[in-house]
């Protein structure tokens, strides 16, 4: 009731002032103006106005930086980070350079140019090399950007070489939680389908692959050793989600049916972090990007950055999959049998 009566009465005051103006309109036509006409001295004012509007939207744009600046995120904790991070300070730097170029020009034109009864415009129709300068530079500024992009992108996007020391983790998405999955001592994931999806096995990892039995089902938050490559695998069970890590500066897309893959190396631990960031609770942390349903703002997961021994440690106590591999031989020799063939 409260929120009709303010509507009404908003609509109505919108309706007194539109009114209101047509009186003075109508008052001003029966004195003999022409109260559409603008004269010069409105015009001036009007002019007038545009510098002390500029300062303003540029005190205000500062202020903006000034005090949303510290909600932004920490330096990057991974090695690729920081390209990326330099790849955003420049386009920023350069957006910011060319607003506060093409909007002072904006404000100063409309200042000097302001209506005057002597003055004429000239006709002026067309300048190639104006054209050409326009069009070029802009051009050419953006390429650079393009293929500096391109080039950070393919380096962040280059899968860890099988060959080095790396750990492999899969991210496993549903609606609504995540579950992360280490590939254990042979570093090799188990198979898994959604025909296995049954009681406590959420993932459907194949009991029968011998690369499931040492594989490690952790929940509520996950562990990396800094330093060290970790490559991700991300899978969903249901809908898109979106495997979402802002310090690491990383970001990668879970599919129903399919796998993809990010990997990054962290570079600053969980404590170095919480005394850069003076906050004693700081915690890395793993986000759904994606709406994914009515508890996706809930979907979140702890990431804890050691160092190598301390991560050793904590991957020793997480059960395996399978201890005793019990169905594990079977599949084996059929795939070698197969293999054979
Ligand atoms: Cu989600």
């Amino acid at each position: 009731m409260g929120v009709t009566l303010t509507f009404i009465a908003i609509v109505l005051g919108i309706v007194a002032v539109v009114y209101l103006l047509r009186v003075f309109e109508l008052s001003a036509i029966a004195q003999g103006k022409k109260p559409w006409e603008v004269t010069e001295e409105e015009g001036k004012n009007q002019a007038r106005l545009m510098p002390v509007f500029m300062i303003a939207f540029y005190a205000f744009f500062i202020w903006q930086i000034v005090h949303w600046g510290p909600y932004l995120l920490p330096e990057s904790a991974s090695k690729h980070g920081e390209d990326y991070d330099t790849l955003m300070t420049i386009t920023m730097g350069l957006i910011i350079f060319v607003f506060f170029v093409t909007q002072t020009l904006l404000f100063y034109f409309a200042y000097k140019y302001a209506y005057s009864k002597n003055r004429r415009a000239t006709y002026y129709a067309h300048n190639n090399k104006l054209e050409l300068l326009w069009t070029g530079v802009p051009s050419l500024v953006l390429t650079i950007l393009i293929l500096f992009g391109l080039n950070t992108w393919n380096e962040i996007m280059q899968p860890v070489n099988e060959e080095e020391e790396h750990v492999l983790i899969e991210l496993y998405a549903k609606q609504f939680d995540w579950t992360a999955r280490y590939a254990g001592k042979d570093n090799k994931l188990g198979r898994a389908s959604v025909k296995n999806i049954a009681g406590t096995n959420a993932l459907g990892v194949d009991s029968t692959d011998i690369h499931a039995n040492d594989d490690k089902i952790v929940k509520g938050e996950f562990h990396i050793p800094v330093g060290v490559p970790v490559q991700f695998v991300m899978r969903s069970q249901d809908v898109l989600h979106s495997a979402y890590m802002p310090h690491f500066r990383a970001q990668m897309n879970c599919v129903p049916g399919a796998k993809t893959q990010f990997n990054f190396t962290p570079t600053i631990t969980t404590e170095e972090m919480r005394q850069k960031t003076g906050n004693p609770d700081f915690n890395y942390i793993l986000l759904c990007n994606k709406i994914c349903g009515a508890a996706h703002y809930n979907m979140q997961m702890d990431i804890i950055v050691e160092s190598k021994e301390d991560y050793e440690k904590w991957l020793a106590e997480q059960k395996e999959f399978n201890p005793n591999g019990k169905n594990a031989n079977n599949i084996n020799e059929k795939e070698i049998k197969l293999a054979q063939r």
